[in-house]
């Protein structure tokens, strides 16, 4: 794991790297970047390029595309990021241990921000340093802008916030998370096939997988929030801050949860095998999340 850790940390830095040349160049532009890079740039894990990258290595992908690729994508979850804690939405102080965009700045800014931040990953996917034909660029664009919106991360964030506090079943809840978590994760699997002009049949293995990944992922997060709310509940007698938000633990509790998240790895990791020796990387990055502390 800690060799798996290093790559993390190189894709990570790759990933900053880019990102970074990109905001040093429109800086002289406008202020607005202040907002967007005190969000991109403020401790992520990058684990979604991590999954990009990783997914590519089975196909040989040239490294420098899938970095690229996986900016577009940090760009797209920090926006959300940035909209899920304004006070219309979850009202967070803070993220990542630090004061979050709208307390940093104000309520328009951190909006703006996030507006910016979502256009952004369509620039960097449709700019010439990436170096794809038209037709892949074309159709990575399209898959990323559906994912991103009413069928996916915000009509997820709607479900959301609509439904909290409401009994719902157990499909429900699986059906929000896949939207709000799945969705990205879904097309940095996919973006692989699309660079590989693969069939729609093959496109669809990596999408699925993807989505499995993200419901894993937001499943182990909400794992890991519910392990540190319950021991600020004991320390400070504070309400536990999913109450009432449409979660597995909510519905099975958090053992059942647990098992169900097992069950899960175990499935992604049959189709991943199927890939061969490649896949290891790909395979590493499943343990990684259920091992993750944060
Ligand atoms: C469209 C406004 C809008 C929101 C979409 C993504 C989302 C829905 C809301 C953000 C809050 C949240 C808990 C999302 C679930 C996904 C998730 C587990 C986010 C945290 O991702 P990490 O752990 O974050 O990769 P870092 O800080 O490492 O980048």
């Amino acid at each position: 794991m800690q060799n798996f850790s290093k790559k993390l940390n190189r894709i990570a830095d790759d990933t900053n790297n880019y990102l970074r040349k990109i905001f040093l160049k429109k800086k002289k532009y406008s202020n607005l970047i202040k907002s967007m890079e005190y969000s991109v740039f403020s401790g992520g894990k990058r684990f979604r390029p991590a999954i990009i990258v990783n997914t590519g290595k089975i196909f040989n992908i040239n490294y420098k595309k899938l970095i690229i690729i996986g900016a577009a994508v940090e760009c797209i979850h920090s926006y959300s990021l940035i909209h899920d804690d304004l006070p219309a939405m979850d009202n967070d102080d803070m993220r990542r241990g630090k004061l979050s965009t709208h307390k940093k700045f104000n309520e328009f800014t951190a909006i703006l921000a996030g507006n910016s931040l979502l256009t952004l990953a369509f620039e960097i996917l449709s700019s010439k340093n990436l170096k794809l034909s038209s037709k892949v660029k074309n159709e990575l664009i399209t898959s990323l802008a559906t994912y991103s919106g009413f069928l996916g991360l915000a009509g997820g964030q709607y479900l959301d916030l609509t439904l909290e506090n409401r009994g719902i079943s157990k499909k429900k809840i699986i059906d929000i998370q896949n939207k709000k978590t799945g969705k990205l994760f879904a097309f940095c699997c996919e973006a692989v096939g699309i660079i590989k002009e693969q069939n729609l049949k093959k496109r669809k293995i990596l999408r699925d997988i993807g989505h499995d990944i993200g419901l894993l992922f937001q499943i182990v997060d909400d794992l890991i929030d519910f392990k540190e709310d319950s021991q600020n509940v004991r320390k400070t007698s504070k309400i536990y801050k999913n109450e009432g938000k449409p979660t597995l633990i909510n519905l099975l509790g958090y053992k059942e949860t647990l098992i169900f998240a097992n069950n899960l790895k175990n499935k992604i990791n049959k189709k991943i095998e199927n890939y061969g020796i490649k896949s290891d990387d790909l395979l590493q990055s499943v343990e990684f999340i259920l091992d993750r502390k944060f």
